[in-house]
Parts: C-alpha cells; structure tokens; sequence
C-alpha cells in the first residue's frame, strides 16, 4: 500500500509561496509547483548567457535575473525540477533572490501573475502526501523537524522522518489484516474451521497485536517532548525558595526578600536542559497563616506540587530542622528530592536527622548565591528529561489513534472471547481504521486540513 488515501484529488493548479521565514536574509526562495512552474518560471526569470528558448535543464541551477517585462529587478539563482524527481512529484521551480521583504513579494506577484495561486499552509506536502511521496506521518516529521527546539525533539522527528513510526504502525497493520482474514475465514467456511477453533487461534493473537501497539505509546515520552518537565520548588517561608528560582533561570524573576512570606503566587520560568524544556515554578511558602492571600497562595503550591514531574523541597540548611519542614517531608511525594539550600553559611541542620526522613529519596545541596553550586540540581533533573532510544510514538494526534485502535481491539477480545468471532469484525475495522489515520492511509479532507493547517507556508 502507498502513502496516498485513494479518495483524495492531487492538485492540478500551479502554486506558489515564499519559503523562507519573512524577515531579511542573505537569501529568500520562491518555490513554485504544478504543471505550469516552468512557464511561470520562463516568464519571471531569465538566464544570463543563454538563449531564452533553449531548454531547461532539470536539476541544474541556473545564475539569472528575476525580470518584469524587460526590467531587471534582482539577479539570482533558479533551478528547475521536472516531475517526479521533486518534493512534490510536480514539476517543482525555485529562485533563490536576495532575501528582503519587498523583492521576494514582486517576485511572488509576477508569479501569481503568470497564473500561479498562492500555497496554502503546507501545501506542498500536502501535494507530495497525494502523490504517494510520503505518508502522513512523515509529511508531520517535516514540520517537527522545522519546529524542533533542542536535540530530543530533532531525534524525535528525525525517526519520525525516516519512517520509523510508519514502519511500526504499518507492520501492526498488516497483522490486523492477518487477523481479519483469519476471521472471515472461519465465517465463510464454518465446515473447515469452526468458530472455536478460530476463536482460539486469534485470541492470542490479538493479545499480542495490543501488546506491541501498548509498548509503542510512550506517554512519558509525548509529555516531555510535548510540554516538557514540570519542576516545582515548594518549603517554608523564607528558606531561599524564589533565590533558587532565580539562580537556576539566571534571572531575577521572583521578588527575593528576608521576610518570611515574600512570595504569594506561583512565578514560572523556563531552562533548557538536554534539548527538553524545563519549566520551574517557584511557589508560596508552606505554613500556617491568618493572611487570606498568602492562605489562597500555600493552596496554590499544594496544587503544583502535586502537578509536578520533579518535586524539589527547598530546607534551609543554616538552621535546624522545623516542624513545617518535618511535616513537608513527611507529606512529600516519591518523585522528588530535598535540597539542604544556604550552604555558604554555617550548617545549622542535622544530616542525619534528614537522612532519617528522607528515606530513598536523594539529598542534594547548594547555595543560591553560587551559581556553580546548582550543578547537582541540574544533573539531578537531567535524569528526568532523558528519553528511551526506543521507537516511540510521541505526537499526540498518532497516541489519540494508537489509544482509539488498542480500545477497539480490547472489545473485539471481549467479543470473541465472550460471543462468536463473526462478531469482533466491526472492532476489528475500527481499530484498522485508527491505525490508517497516522499514516494517512485511510485519511479524509478534514484529517489533511487539521494536519496540514498547522504547517508554515512555503512548506
Ligand atoms: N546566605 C544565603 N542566603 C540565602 C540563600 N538563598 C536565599 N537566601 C536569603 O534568604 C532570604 C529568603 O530568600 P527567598 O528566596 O525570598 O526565600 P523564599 O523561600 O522564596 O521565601 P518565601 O517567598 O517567603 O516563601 C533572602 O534574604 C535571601 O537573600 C543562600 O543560598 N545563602
Ligand atoms: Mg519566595
């Protein structure tokens, strides 16, 4: 099976797009697809040294002038790709001119002009899906890759890129085809096999398709890449909760003070750290208080401790344990570790007393005012941004399908399982079906448009 849902229209106009960011650079391309690229790209742009009727060679670049009518407007360079070999399987034309505002809308004019229509968002992926060049899955990798901020999310979308999940989804694929065949066999000759001899045959067969597509769903994974790891800092008042904040971001973010009871509200920044985007979220320090704001801010940060990946309990470590400390880290959730803050001062708290309390949890130490001492934090939280090297499905619209296609298996189970085979066909379907939306294989207008609006134009 290709890539290309066989409902779907390919395109038959021209179109064409600026497809680099906006904004001057050294350089900005048009891109132009469809049947009349070099038409358009005959009329607009015109070679030096070489006869205008001559022919175009493919994929050779070409130095020229971007000319309207007989006026010369920018020189620079064109090449012209002829159908299939191009990104689009169309006849694809790009011009590289000089990248600022102005010319690269003329140029993009003249093309509209000679007859080009503007690209919609995506397009030319899109086109390249319908001619069957690249699967859906793929055609997003594209997108991922031009969105990636850090090196995990590039690697993401590299495999992605690769085919790595359309590999994955289409091999479980075809062992639902193996299944479904399996079933319509014994309800079309009931004399040869009979009902349970091929309930029992795809029982575990089944088992084993929701097992491999389980292992494929890496919510932990998804989230990181997705949104990220969600750090908060919780304590009492004043043990240098919003310092650490501060220091970690390299920025003054959260209003420091030595009065106990400075911060309110949650104040959120970001780091970066091994590509994955870290958001650290300071909170109002944990105590008993008659203050109705300070009272609303301590809900607040029992609320984002609890939302936390990476729970950090901030104790001062010039003084001894207090009774809040005690209970917080009696309270404090498994994914977590105490941080023994303020160690340029002298150490007032008893290690052995924390040790005690901790249990298995990690005891790290620093001091706000030295930025060098938060490399045990940091190295502390990297562990938690590392991802498998595993393949794994990590876009939500791929989990969304991967979740709807395990569920419609687990029904057909309970069918077979429970009532005839013949029975499981129409779960077996819908979970067929949900396999097919990642890789486009069984897409509608409305799933392209949903994909491909998320795209820059140009691309
Ligand atoms: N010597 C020293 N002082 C620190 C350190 N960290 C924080 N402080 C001081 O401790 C006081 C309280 O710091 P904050 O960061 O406002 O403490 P907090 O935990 O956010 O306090 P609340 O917002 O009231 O809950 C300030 O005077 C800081 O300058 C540290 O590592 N060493
Ligand atoms: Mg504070």
């Amino acid at each position: 099976m290709k890539g290309k849902a066989d409902n779907l229209p390919v395109g038959e106009d021209t179109i064409a797009a600026i497809a680099t960011a906006p904004g001057e650079g050294g350089i900005g391309i048009i891109r132009i697809s469809g049947p009349e690229a070099e038409t358009i790209l005959r009329a607009v742009f015109k070679r030096v040294g070489i006869k205008p009727d001559a022919s175009w060679e493919s994929h050779r670049m070409y130095y020229g002038h971007l000319v309207e009518k007989t006026e010369i407007l920018d020189e620079g360079m064109a090449v012209l790709m002829r159908a299939p070999r191009s990104y689009t399987r169309e006849d694809v034309a790009e011009m590289q001119l000089h990248g600022g505002t102005w010319i690269l809308q003329k140029a993009l004019t003249l093309c509209l002009e000679q007859g080009a229509r503007m690209a919609e968002p995506g397009e030319f992926t899109r086109r390249a899906f319908l001619a069957g060049r690249i699967d859906l899955t793929r055609a997003e990798a594209v997108m991922g890759m031009i969105a990636a901020r850090g090196e995990q999310q590039h690697r993401a979308a590299a495999r992605q890129l690769q085919g790595g999940v359309t590999a994955f989804v289409r091999a479980a694929a075809d062992e639902l085809y193996g299944i479904q065949a399996g079933l319509a066999a014994c309800v079309d000759y009931p004399e040869e096999i009979s009902e349970e001899e091929g309930a029992a045959d795809m029982i575990p067969r089944i088992e084993k398709l929701m097992e491999t597509l389980r292992s494929g769903i890496q919510e932990r994974s998804s989230r990181l890449l997705q949104e990220g790891l969600r750090v908060t800092l919780a304590g009492r008042p004043n043990v240098g909760k919003s310092s650490l904040l501060n220091a970690l971001l390299g920025e003054e973010k959260a209003i420091v003070t030595d009065i106990p009871g400075t911060t309110r509200d949650l104040i959120s920044g970001e780091m970066n750290l091994g590509g994955i985007r870290v958001l650290i979220t300071d909170t109002a320090g944990v105590r008993e208080t008659e203050d109705k704001v300070e009272r609303l801010g301590v809900e607040r940060t029992r609320k984002a401790m609890a939302e936390a990946d990476v729970f950090l309990l901030v104790v001062d470590g010039s003084e001894s344990l207090q009774p809040e400390d005690r209970t917080l880290i009696a309270e404090m959730p498994e994914n977590g570790a105490i941080v023994l803050n303020k160690t340029d001062l002298t150490r007032g708290v008893e290690e052995e007393e924390i040790r005690a309390l901790a249990g298995n949890r990690e005891i790290l130490s620093c001091s706000a005012l030295d930025p060098e001492s938060l490399r045990g934090i940091k190295a502390y939280l990297r562990r938690f941004t590392e991802l498998s090297d595993r393949m794994a499905v990590t876009q939500p619209r791929h989990l969304d399908a991967l979740r709807r296609a395990v569920a419609s298996l687990e029904a057909a189970l309970e069918t077979v399982k429970t009532l005839t085979p013949d029975m499981a066909a129409t779960d077996l379907q819908a979970a067929q079906a949900a396999l097919g939306e990642i890789t486009g294989d069984q897409a509608d207008e409305k799933l392209l448009d949903a994909v491909f609006s998320q795209f820059c134009v140009g691309k």
